[in-house]
C-alpha cells in the first residue's frame, strides 16, 4: 500500500509541479510562437503518457498484491495488445516529431528581407558588429585579431570599412524587422540564447553558425551563453536592447565605424 500512494503522489506532484512551477517559460519576445507550440505539445503527449503509466503502475501493484492461494495467469504473448501499444506509440511519436519539421523548415529559411548583424564570442564576452550604409559586412579571420581590432574584421577588405563594431557594450536592434544573426567564436563552442527571443544556436570555432528570428517587442532581453565555455561561463552575459525604429536609428548614430575603430585618434 505504501508503494501505491508514493506512485499516486508521483503522478500528481508531477502535474502540480508543472502547473504552478517557477521555471515556466518568458514572456516571448520574437516570432518564434511555433517553438512554444512545439514545446507544449511535447509536454501535453509526454506529460498523458507519464501520468497514465505511473497510474497504471499504482493500479497494477493494488490490483494484483499477494494474496495468499491467489496464481498469476501466464501469458506470453498478446498480439492484440501489442498491436496496439505499437500503434499508439507511433503516432505519439509522430505528433512529437512533425511539428519540429515544420519548425525547421521556418527556421532555416531566411526572409529575403532580413538584415544581418554579428554576434561574437570569447571567454568570457560577447561582441557584436553591425553593417554600415553599405548594409554588408566585411570578411574577418581570426588572424586579423588584435587589440585595435578585437573581432579580427578583414582591413582589407572595404566592406568592412563601415561596420559597427560594438566592444564591451549592449547591442540594439530595430522592433518588427527580421534579423539575420551569424555567429562567430573566437576561442571555443559557446551557444547565443536570449530566452525571450525562444530561438538558439551554437558558435563553433572556425565556422560561421547562423538564425533568423523577428523581434516583436520593445524592451531590454539578457544574452545567455548557453554552452558550457569554463568558468567564466556563468558571467558570460550581454544585453540587446530592441528599439523603436526612431530609437534604433539615434543609438546607430552614436556607434563607431571599424575604420573610426582602428584609425588612431589624431
Ligand atoms: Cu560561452
Amino acid at each position: 500500500m505504501p508503494i501505491v500512494i508514493a506512485l499516486v503522489l508521483i503522478a500528481v506532484g508531477s502535474v502540480a509541479f508543472h502547473l504552478w512551477n517557477p521555471w515556466w517559460l518568458t514572456p516571448i519576445a520574437s516570432n518564434w510562437q511555433y517553438i512554444d507550440a512545439t514545446i507544449a505539445i511535447t509536454f501535453w503527449i509526454t506529460g498523458v503518457v507519464f501520468t497514465a503509466v505511473i497510474l497504471f503502475m499504482a493500479y497494477c501493484v493494488f490490483r494484483f498484491r499477494h494474496i495468499p492461494g491467489r496464481q498469476a495467469a501466464y501469458e506470453p504473448e498478446n498480439k492484440k495488445l501489442e498491436w496496439w501499444l505499437a500503434i499508439v506509440t507511433g503516432v505519439g511519436v509522430a505528433a512529437m516529431l512533425t511539428p519540429g519539421l515544420f519548425v525547421w523548415s521556418q527556421f532555416v529559411t531566411v526572409p529575403a528581407n532580413a538584415t544581418e548583424f554579428e554576434a561574437v564570442g570569447q571567454q568570457w564576452n560577447w561582441a557584436f558588429r553591425l553593417p554600415g550604409k553599405s548594409g554588408r559586412l566585411g570578411t574577418s579571420d581570426v588572424k586579423y585579431i588584435s587589440s585595435d581590432n578585437p573581432l579580427g574584421v578583414n582591413p582589407n577588405d572595404p566592406n568592412g570599412k563601415d561596420n559597427i563594431v560594438i566592444v564591451g557594450d549592449d547591442l540594439h536592434l530595430p522592433v518588427g524587422k527580421p534579423v539575420k544573426v551569424l555567429l562567430r567564436s573566437v576561442d571555443v563552442v559557446h551557444d547565443f540564447y536570449v530566452p525571450e527571443f525562444r530561438a538558439k544556436m551554437d558558435l563553433m570555432p572556425g565556422m560561421v553558425t547562423r538564425f533568423w528570428f523577428t523581434p516583436i517587442r520593445t524592451g531590454e532581453f539578457e544574452i545567455l551563453c548557453a554552452g558550457f565555455c569554463g568558468v567564466g561561463h556563468p558571467q558570460m552575459r550581454g544585453k540587446v536592447v530592441v528599439d523603436t525604429e526612431s530609437d534604433y536609428q539615434t543609438w546607430l548614430g552614436k556607434q563607431q565605424t571599424f575604420a573610426q575603430l582602428s584609425t588612431p585618434a589624431k
